[in-house]
């Protein structure tokens, strides 16, 4: 197993876990990357994390076994570029809410003839070990792109958006799809209504043949959520474990 394998994992049939990071240091993503993590993401929407600590996080986390992927910006297709140049395993973009949305971003994360990715890959083709004409015909199975299914859109426009060549998974997002399922009642990913959208992906991603992913609140959560068949499930942020971790020593500090 090595951290470029990823894909060729979830192929195999495995079910991946992964952190998630939201501060943007290095020498954190290397302690989870030290552990028994199969991948991290690095959050650009909601974490800190900006174009070069990108870069940053991925070289240190290099020689570890575990992969790197990229959520990326609504909107923002050059730092989907950036990421995928410096080499990580997969980007997972928000909001994918419509046909369009889903073109937008298989375009950006595939070199033609699937997409318009623009070259420059020095990072990434150095990782794969690979010259510059291998690399141009090989790179869109080298990562996973993955649509986030966030919407009552997204759960309307499903087929259509895994139809699209080049979107090879799908990945809710449980918090926003509750808010938007609600009309912006509730965010709360174990509510019924949440429970039924997950069985409409499911279904999706098998009719199409595309990974189903999903973001787990709490540990609880993720054991049901592969139980139900995702394959590839967040388990924790930097910032939740460093918070649960500091809490937890405090009280058997003080008593
Ligand atoms: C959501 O649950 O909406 C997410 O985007 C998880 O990060
Ligand atoms: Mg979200």
């Amino acid at each position: 197993m090595s951290a470029t394998d990823f894909r060729q994992r979830l192929q195999a049939g495995e079910t991946l876990y992964t952190a998630w990071c939201l501060l943007a240091e290095p020498n954190a993503a290397e302690m989870l990357g030290r552990q028994e993590w199969d991948a991290i993401v690095l959050d650009c929407q909601h974490g800190y994390i900006d174009h070069l600590d990108v870069l940053r996080m991925v070289t240190a986390v290099h020689g570890t076994d575990t992969s790197v992927l990229v959520r990326s910006i609504p909107n923002d297709e050059g730092i989907i570029g950036k990421a995928l140049d410096a080499g990580v395993q997969g980007i997972i973009a928000p909001m994918i809410n419509t046909v369009e949305d889903a073109r937008w971003f298989a375009q950006a994360s595939n070199y033609p003839p699937v997409g318009q990715r623009s070259w420059g890959p020095g990072r990434a083709m150095a990782m794969a070990g690979l010259g510059k004409q291998d690399f141009l015909h090989g790179a869109n199975d080298l990562s996973v792109a993955w649509a986030m299914v966030e919407t009552a859109d997204a759960l309307d426009n499903i087929d259509a958006i895994c139809g699209v060549e080049g979107i090879n998974g799908l990945f809710v997002g449980p918090n926003d799809l509750c808010v938007s399922l609600t009309n912006g009642e509730h965010v709360d990913p174990t509510r019924d209504e949440v429970k039924r959208a997950l069985d409409v992906v499911l279904e999706a991603a098998a009719r199409h043949g595309v990974f189903p992913g999903i973001f787990a609140n709490t540990p609880e959560l993720g054991r049901e959520f592969a139980s139900r068949g995702f394959v590839f499930i967040s388990g924790g942020s930097d910032t939740g474990m460093l918070t649960s971790g500091s809490a937890s020593l405090l009280s058997q500090l003080k008593g």
